[in-house]
Protein backbone atom coordinates (compact mmCIF):
# COMPACT_ATOMS: atom_id res chain seq x y z
CA UNK A 1 0.00 0.00 0.00
CA UNK A 2 1.48 3.55 -1.23
CA UNK A 3 1.50 6.35 1.08
CA UNK A 4 2.69 9.34 -0.43
CA UNK A 5 1.89 12.67 -1.04
CA UNK A 6 -0.74 14.17 -3.77
CA UNK A 7 0.22 17.20 -5.00
CA UNK A 8 -2.60 19.81 -6.65
CA UNK A 9 -1.35 21.24 -9.86
CA UNK A 10 -2.51 24.78 -9.15
CA UNK A 11 -1.40 27.77 -7.23
CA UNK A 12 -3.10 31.47 -6.45
CA UNK A 13 -1.69 34.01 -8.70
CA UNK A 14 -1.58 37.38 -7.01
CA UNK A 15 -2.23 40.62 -9.18
CA UNK A 16 -1.42 44.51 -8.47
CA UNK A 17 -0.59 46.98 -10.76
CA UNK A 18 -0.94 49.91 -9.11
CA UNK A 19 0.32 50.96 -5.74
CA UNK A 20 -1.05 52.41 -3.07
CA UNK A 21 0.16 55.86 -4.18
CA UNK A 22 -1.00 54.87 -8.11
CA UNK A 23 1.98 54.05 -9.01
CA UNK A 24 2.14 51.97 -11.78
CA UNK A 25 4.07 48.48 -12.46
CA UNK A 26 4.46 49.42 -16.29
CA UNK A 27 4.78 45.54 -17.30
CA UNK A 28 1.32 44.81 -16.23
CA UNK A 29 -0.67 47.77 -17.77
CA UNK A 30 -4.08 46.60 -19.34
CA UNK A 31 -4.44 48.36 -22.59
CA UNK A 32 -7.29 50.81 -22.23
CA UNK A 33 -7.80 53.96 -24.20
CA UNK A 34 -7.61 57.26 -22.02
CA UNK A 35 -11.60 57.59 -22.87
CA UNK A 36 -12.21 54.32 -21.38
CA UNK A 37 -10.10 55.33 -18.40
CA UNK A 38 -11.93 58.61 -17.85
CA UNK A 39 -15.17 56.72 -18.14
CA UNK A 40 -14.01 54.59 -15.29
CA UNK A 41 -12.96 57.12 -12.90
CA UNK A 42 -16.12 59.62 -13.86
CA UNK A 43 -18.17 56.02 -13.10
CA UNK A 44 -16.39 55.76 -9.80
CA UNK A 45 -16.13 59.61 -8.93
CA UNK A 46 -20.29 59.22 -9.32
CA UNK A 47 -21.11 56.30 -7.72
CA UNK A 48 -19.08 57.95 -4.19
CA UNK A 49 -20.75 61.12 -4.41
CA UNK A 50 -23.93 59.27 -5.27
CA UNK A 51 -23.48 56.82 -2.43
CA UNK A 52 -22.74 59.75 0.05
CA UNK A 53 -25.94 61.31 -1.03
CA UNK A 54 -27.84 58.72 -0.22
CA UNK A 55 -26.19 58.02 3.26
CA UNK A 56 -26.97 61.61 3.90
CA UNK A 57 -30.46 60.97 2.61
CA UNK A 58 -31.13 57.81 4.91
CA UNK A 59 -30.49 59.97 7.84
CA UNK A 60 -32.43 62.43 6.77
CA UNK A 61 -35.07 59.72 6.96
CA UNK A 62 -36.01 60.26 3.10
CA UNK A 63 -34.57 56.92 2.41
CA UNK A 64 -34.79 53.31 4.00
CA UNK A 65 -31.20 51.18 4.82
CA UNK A 66 -29.18 50.47 2.22
CA UNK A 67 -25.50 49.04 2.44
CA UNK A 68 -23.00 51.71 1.04
CA UNK A 69 -20.57 50.89 -1.13
CA UNK A 70 -17.58 53.10 -0.15
CA UNK A 71 -14.01 51.87 -0.74
CA UNK A 72 -15.10 48.91 -3.05
CA UNK A 73 -15.82 50.74 -6.77
CA UNK A 74 -12.94 49.36 -7.79
CA UNK A 75 -13.65 45.92 -7.34
CA UNK A 76 -17.33 46.56 -9.06
CA UNK A 77 -16.00 48.57 -12.30
CA UNK A 78 -12.40 47.19 -12.52
CA UNK A 79 -15.06 43.63 -12.92
CA UNK A 80 -17.73 45.16 -15.46
CA UNK A 81 -15.92 47.44 -17.61
CA UNK A 82 -14.81 43.50 -19.26
CA UNK A 83 -18.28 42.51 -20.14
CA UNK A 84 -20.60 43.32 -23.00
CA UNK A 85 -24.04 44.65 -22.21
CA UNK A 86 -25.00 40.96 -23.60
CA UNK A 87 -23.25 39.85 -20.76
CA UNK A 88 -25.21 39.06 -17.60
CA UNK A 89 -25.01 41.08 -13.93
CA UNK A 90 -25.80 38.90 -10.85
CA UNK A 91 -25.50 41.28 -8.15
CA UNK A 92 -26.01 41.16 -4.59
CA UNK A 93 -26.98 44.10 -2.17
CA UNK A 94 -23.66 46.29 -2.50
CA UNK A 95 -23.26 46.66 -6.63
CA UNK A 96 -24.33 50.24 -6.65
CA UNK A 97 -20.81 50.89 -8.54
CA UNK A 98 -21.61 47.54 -11.03
CA UNK A 99 -25.21 48.75 -11.62
CA UNK A 100 -24.17 52.15 -12.36
CA UNK A 101 -22.02 51.68 -14.90
CA UNK A 102 -24.36 49.07 -16.56
CA UNK A 103 -26.61 52.10 -16.86
CA UNK A 104 -29.24 51.57 -14.13
CA UNK A 105 -30.74 55.09 -13.67
CA UNK A 106 -29.86 56.57 -10.63
CA UNK A 107 -33.07 57.83 -9.77
CA UNK A 108 -34.34 54.02 -10.27
CA UNK A 109 -31.68 53.09 -6.93
CA UNK A 110 -33.16 56.15 -4.85
CA UNK A 111 -36.41 54.44 -5.56
CA UNK A 112 -35.77 51.33 -4.72
CA UNK A 113 -34.29 52.29 -1.50
CA UNK A 114 -37.15 54.83 -0.62
CA UNK A 115 -39.14 51.13 -0.66
CA UNK A 116 -40.90 51.91 -4.13
CA UNK A 117 -41.00 48.71 -6.19
CA UNK A 118 -40.89 51.00 -9.82
CA UNK A 119 -36.88 51.32 -8.62
CA UNK A 120 -36.09 47.43 -8.81
CA UNK A 121 -37.09 47.79 -12.95
CA UNK A 122 -34.39 46.47 -14.98
CA UNK A 123 -34.24 48.68 -17.91
CA UNK A 124 -35.07 47.21 -21.08
CA UNK A 125 -32.41 45.23 -23.36
CA UNK A 126 -30.44 45.09 -20.10
CA UNK A 127 -29.43 41.31 -18.87
CA UNK A 128 -29.02 42.77 -15.36
CA UNK A 129 -30.59 40.44 -12.43
CA UNK A 130 -32.11 42.36 -9.48
CA UNK A 131 -30.87 43.15 -6.11
CA UNK A 132 -30.34 39.91 -4.15
CA UNK A 133 -30.75 40.52 -0.84
CA UNK A 134 -30.39 36.72 0.56
CA UNK A 135 -26.72 36.55 1.24
CA UNK A 136 -25.31 33.96 -1.66
CA UNK A 137 -28.84 33.57 -3.14
CA UNK A 138 -27.90 34.91 -6.34
CA UNK A 139 -24.43 32.89 -6.96
CA UNK A 140 -26.48 29.89 -8.19
CA UNK A 141 -28.57 31.98 -10.24
CA UNK A 142 -25.53 33.12 -11.61
CA UNK A 143 -24.33 29.40 -12.72
CA UNK A 144 -27.78 28.73 -14.01
CA UNK A 145 -27.76 31.54 -16.29
CA UNK A 146 -24.38 30.80 -17.88
CA UNK A 147 -25.44 27.38 -18.08
CA UNK A 148 -28.10 28.70 -20.73
CA UNK A 149 -25.58 30.52 -22.35
CA UNK A 150 -23.57 27.58 -23.31
CA UNK A 151 -26.14 25.46 -23.75
CA UNK A 152 -27.69 27.74 -26.44
CA UNK A 153 -24.27 27.97 -27.94
CA UNK A 154 -23.70 31.81 -27.18
CA UNK A 155 -20.67 33.16 -25.93
CA UNK A 156 -22.01 35.76 -23.12
CA UNK A 157 -20.73 35.05 -19.42
CA UNK A 158 -22.46 35.55 -15.99
CA UNK A 159 -20.47 37.58 -13.53
CA UNK A 160 -21.36 37.59 -10.45
CA UNK A 161 -20.70 39.61 -7.24
CA UNK A 162 -20.88 38.75 -3.31
CA UNK A 163 -18.57 38.73 -0.09
CA UNK A 164 -16.61 37.55 1.82
CA UNK A 165 -19.16 35.73 4.12
CA UNK A 166 -20.56 34.65 1.34
CA UNK A 167 -18.70 31.98 0.57
CA UNK A 168 -19.64 29.95 4.19
CA UNK A 169 -22.96 29.75 2.17
CA UNK A 170 -24.08 26.35 1.27
CA UNK A 171 -25.01 28.44 -2.37
CA UNK A 172 -21.53 29.44 -3.16
CA UNK A 173 -20.41 25.71 -2.57
CA UNK A 174 -22.89 24.22 -4.59
CA UNK A 175 -22.88 27.00 -7.04
CA UNK A 176 -18.87 26.30 -7.66
CA UNK A 177 -19.49 22.79 -7.83
CA UNK A 178 -21.87 22.92 -10.86
CA UNK A 179 -20.25 25.62 -12.48
CA UNK A 180 -16.56 23.64 -12.54
CA UNK A 181 -18.13 20.04 -13.16
CA UNK A 182 -20.32 21.51 -16.09
CA UNK A 183 -17.69 24.54 -16.94
CA UNK A 184 -20.01 27.09 -17.36
CA UNK A 185 -18.87 30.69 -18.50
CA UNK A 186 -19.17 32.24 -14.77
CA UNK A 187 -17.36 34.51 -13.62
CA UNK A 188 -17.69 34.88 -9.45
CA UNK A 189 -16.21 37.93 -7.96
CA UNK A 190 -15.86 37.72 -4.26
CA UNK A 191 -15.47 40.88 -2.95
CA UNK A 192 -13.64 40.21 0.31
CA UNK A 193 -14.05 43.52 2.09
CA UNK A 194 -12.71 41.92 5.34
CA UNK A 195 -15.82 42.27 7.55
CA UNK A 196 -19.49 40.50 6.96
CA UNK A 197 -21.44 42.56 9.28
CA UNK A 198 -19.69 42.34 12.61
CA UNK A 199 -17.77 39.14 11.77
CA UNK A 200 -14.39 39.55 10.77
CA UNK A 201 -12.62 37.30 8.17
CA UNK A 202 -10.65 35.27 10.21
CA UNK A 203 -14.06 33.92 11.44
CA UNK A 204 -15.08 33.05 8.58
CA UNK A 205 -12.35 31.19 7.42
CA UNK A 206 -9.14 29.05 8.08
CA UNK A 207 -8.07 29.34 4.18
CA UNK A 208 -4.78 31.56 3.39
CA UNK A 209 -6.80 33.50 0.71
CA UNK A 210 -10.60 32.84 -0.65
CA UNK A 211 -8.82 32.71 -3.72
CA UNK A 212 -7.86 29.04 -3.03
CA UNK A 213 -11.15 27.83 -2.58
CA UNK A 214 -11.75 27.79 -6.39
CA UNK A 215 -9.18 25.01 -6.23
CA UNK A 216 -11.00 22.25 -4.44
CA UNK A 217 -13.61 22.79 -7.11
CA UNK A 218 -10.94 22.56 -10.04
CA UNK A 219 -11.31 25.94 -11.57
CA UNK A 220 -8.65 28.83 -11.61
CA UNK A 221 -8.46 31.18 -8.75
CA UNK A 222 -6.46 34.30 -8.52
CA UNK A 223 -6.52 37.57 -6.03
CA UNK A 224 -5.99 40.84 -6.75
CA UNK A 225 -5.48 43.90 -4.79
CA UNK A 226 -9.64 45.23 -4.98
CA UNK A 227 -8.51 48.44 -4.39
CA UNK A 228 -6.54 48.92 -7.66
CA UNK A 229 -9.07 49.01 -10.69
CA UNK A 230 -6.20 47.93 -13.13
CA UNK A 231 -5.76 44.43 -11.03
CA UNK A 232 -9.18 43.79 -11.22
CA UNK A 233 -9.29 44.66 -14.96
CA UNK A 234 -6.44 42.06 -15.49
CA UNK A 235 -7.74 39.33 -13.68
CA UNK A 236 -11.53 39.97 -14.84
CA UNK A 237 -10.28 40.32 -18.71
CA UNK A 238 -8.50 36.99 -18.56
CA UNK A 239 -11.46 35.21 -16.58
CA UNK A 240 -13.64 36.60 -18.93
CA UNK A 241 -11.46 35.97 -22.03
CA UNK A 242 -11.38 32.33 -20.79
CA UNK A 243 -15.29 31.84 -20.22
CA UNK A 244 -16.28 32.82 -23.70
CA UNK A 245 -13.68 30.47 -25.11
CA UNK A 246 -15.19 27.71 -23.45
CA UNK A 247 -13.02 27.09 -21.14
CA UNK A 248 -15.26 27.64 -17.38
CA UNK A 249 -15.45 29.53 -15.02
CA UNK A 250 -12.89 31.42 -12.39
CA UNK A 251 -12.82 32.59 -8.88
CA UNK A 252 -11.42 36.12 -8.68
CA UNK A 253 -10.79 37.37 -5.00
CA UNK A 254 -10.94 41.04 -4.66
CA UNK A 255 -8.73 41.50 -1.76
CA UNK A 256 -10.88 45.36 -0.40
CA UNK A 257 -12.15 47.20 2.16
CA UNK A 258 -15.46 48.22 3.12
CA UNK A 259 -14.59 52.01 4.79
CA UNK A 260 -18.33 52.66 5.92
CA UNK A 261 -20.90 50.89 8.14
CA UNK A 262 -22.15 47.69 6.88
CA UNK A 263 -25.97 48.96 6.25
CA UNK A 264 -27.14 52.06 7.61
CA UNK A 265 -28.53 49.68 10.53
CA UNK A 266 -25.46 49.09 11.88
CA UNK A 267 -22.60 50.67 14.26
CA UNK A 268 -19.05 49.66 12.96
CA UNK A 269 -17.54 51.44 15.85
CA UNK A 270 -18.52 48.54 18.00
CA UNK A 271 -16.81 46.21 16.06
CA UNK A 272 -13.91 47.42 14.51
CA UNK A 273 -10.79 49.32 15.53
CA UNK A 274 -10.41 53.08 14.31
CA UNK A 275 -6.59 52.21 13.47
CA UNK A 276 -7.77 49.87 10.71
CA UNK A 277 -10.12 51.26 8.92
CA UNK A 278 -7.42 54.47 8.89
CA UNK A 279 -4.67 52.11 7.49
CA UNK A 280 -7.31 50.96 4.56
CA UNK A 281 -8.20 54.42 4.20
CA UNK A 282 -4.70 55.11 3.03
CA UNK A 283 -5.62 52.72 0.46
CA UNK A 284 -8.56 54.64 -1.00
CA UNK A 285 -9.05 53.17 -4.41
CA UNK A 286 -10.51 56.56 -5.73
CA UNK A 287 -7.33 58.79 -5.19
CA UNK A 288 -4.99 56.03 -5.87
CA UNK A 289 -7.19 55.69 -9.45
CA UNK A 290 -7.12 59.49 -9.71
CA UNK A 291 -3.12 60.28 -9.08
CA UNK A 292 -2.68 57.05 -11.65
CA UNK A 293 -4.61 59.18 -14.38
CA UNK A 294 -2.85 62.58 -13.85
CA UNK A 295 0.83 61.10 -14.11
CA UNK A 296 -0.59 59.86 -17.33
CA UNK A 297 -1.54 63.26 -18.10
CA UNK A 298 -5.13 62.11 -18.59
CA UNK A 299 -7.06 64.25 -15.83
CA UNK A 300 -5.81 67.57 -14.42
CA UNK A 301 -7.25 69.86 -10.90
CA UNK A 302 -9.66 71.85 -13.47
CA UNK A 303 -11.22 68.44 -15.39
CA UNK A 304 -11.68 67.11 -11.06
CA UNK A 305 -13.53 70.82 -10.23
CA UNK A 306 -15.57 70.19 -13.82
CA UNK A 307 -16.67 66.62 -13.02
CA UNK A 308 -17.61 67.26 -9.36
CA UNK A 309 -19.83 69.69 -10.56
CA UNK A 310 -21.54 67.41 -13.76
CA UNK A 311 -21.64 64.59 -11.24
CA UNK A 312 -23.46 66.52 -8.56
CA UNK A 313 -25.62 67.87 -11.04
CA UNK A 314 -26.53 64.46 -12.21
CA UNK A 315 -27.59 63.24 -9.00
CA UNK A 316 -29.49 66.23 -8.11
CA UNK A 317 -31.26 65.91 -11.28
CA UNK A 318 -31.92 62.19 -10.43
CA UNK A 319 -33.58 62.92 -6.97
CA UNK A 320 -35.69 65.36 -8.51
CA UNK A 321 -36.93 62.69 -10.85
CA UNK A 322 -37.29 59.97 -8.57
CA UNK A 323 -39.58 62.50 -6.12
CA UNK A 324 -41.79 63.17 -9.07
CA UNK A 325 -42.01 59.32 -9.86
CA UNK A 326 -42.61 58.47 -5.88
CA UNK A 327 -45.57 61.12 -6.15
CA UNK A 328 -46.88 59.59 -9.13
CA UNK A 329 -46.74 56.48 -7.00
CA UNK A 330 -48.43 57.48 -3.84
CA UNK A 331 -51.67 56.11 -4.15
CA UNK A 332 -50.97 53.08 -1.78
CA UNK A 333 -53.26 51.33 -3.98
CA UNK A 334 -50.06 51.51 -6.48
CA UNK A 335 -48.70 48.63 -4.73
CA UNK A 336 -50.71 46.27 -6.34
CA UNK A 337 -49.67 47.49 -9.82
CA UNK A 338 -46.80 45.29 -11.04
CA UNK A 339 -46.22 42.44 -8.73
CA UNK A 340 -48.04 40.10 -11.26
CA UNK A 341 -49.88 40.17 -14.63
CA UNK A 342 -52.57 39.10 -13.91
CA UNK A 343 -53.69 39.83 -9.95
CA UNK A 344 -54.38 36.53 -7.87
CA UNK A 345 -57.47 36.53 -6.54
CA UNK A 346 -56.87 37.37 -3.17
CA UNK A 347 -55.19 40.16 -3.90
CA UNK A 348 -57.72 41.43 -5.74
CA UNK A 349 -59.42 41.23 -2.90
CA UNK A 350 -57.33 43.34 -0.81
CA UNK A 351 -57.10 45.39 -3.19
CA UNK A 352 -60.69 46.35 -3.13
CA UNK A 353 -60.68 46.21 0.64
CA UNK A 354 -57.79 48.50 0.86
CA UNK A 355 -59.81 51.06 -1.62
CA UNK A 356 -63.04 50.54 0.44
CA UNK A 357 -60.78 51.50 3.20
CA UNK A 358 -59.49 54.82 1.92
CA UNK A 359 -62.93 55.61 0.26
CA UNK A 360 -64.35 55.38 4.06
CA UNK A 361 -61.80 57.42 5.60
CA UNK A 362 -61.80 59.66 3.06
CA UNK A 363 -65.48 60.06 3.63
CA UNK A 364 -65.29 60.12 7.37
CA UNK A 365 -62.43 62.63 6.94
CA UNK A 366 -64.89 65.27 4.97
CA UNK A 367 -67.82 64.98 7.57
C1 LIG B 1 -29.19 33.98 3.99
C2 LIG B 1 -28.96 35.25 4.79
N1 LIG B 1 -28.48 35.18 6.03
C3 LIG B 1 -28.25 36.30 6.74
C4 LIG B 1 -28.53 37.53 6.20
C5 LIG B 1 -28.26 38.82 6.98
N2 LIG B 1 -27.06 39.45 6.39
C6 LIG B 1 -27.18 40.47 5.53
S1 LIG B 1 -25.70 40.95 4.94
C7 LIG B 1 -24.87 39.83 5.88
C8 LIG B 1 -23.37 39.74 5.83
C9 LIG B 1 -22.87 39.55 4.44
O1 LIG B 1 -21.46 39.60 4.42
P1 LIG B 1 -20.67 39.41 3.09
O2 LIG B 1 -21.19 38.23 2.34
O3 LIG B 1 -19.22 39.40 3.45
O4 LIG B 1 -21.02 40.69 2.22
P2 LIG B 1 -20.84 42.22 2.58
O5 LIG B 1 -22.08 42.61 3.35
O6 LIG B 1 -19.60 42.34 3.41
O7 LIG B 1 -20.77 42.93 1.29
C10 LIG B 1 -25.77 39.07 6.62
C11 LIG B 1 -25.37 37.99 7.54
C12 LIG B 1 -29.06 37.57 4.89
N3 LIG B 1 -29.32 38.72 4.26
N4 LIG B 1 -29.23 36.43 4.19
Amino acid sequence: MPRGRITPKNDIEYVSVLDANGNLDEMLEPSLEEKELLELHRAMLLTRRFDERLLSLQRQGKIGTFAPVKGQEAAQLGAVAVLRQSDWLVPAFRETAALIWRGTPLEGIFLYNAGFNEGGRIPDRKNDLPIAIPVASQIPHAVGIAYGMKYREKDDVAMTFFGDGATSEGDFHEAMNFAAVFQTPTIFVCQNNQWAISVPRDRQTKSATLAQKALAYGMPGVQVDGNDLLAVYVASRAAVDRARAGDGPTLIECVTYRLGVHTTADDPTKYREDEEVEAWRERDPLPRFQNYLVQKGFLADEDLETLEEEVADKIDAAWKAANEEMAACADPLHMFAHVYDTLPAYLAWQRDELAAEIDARGKGADE
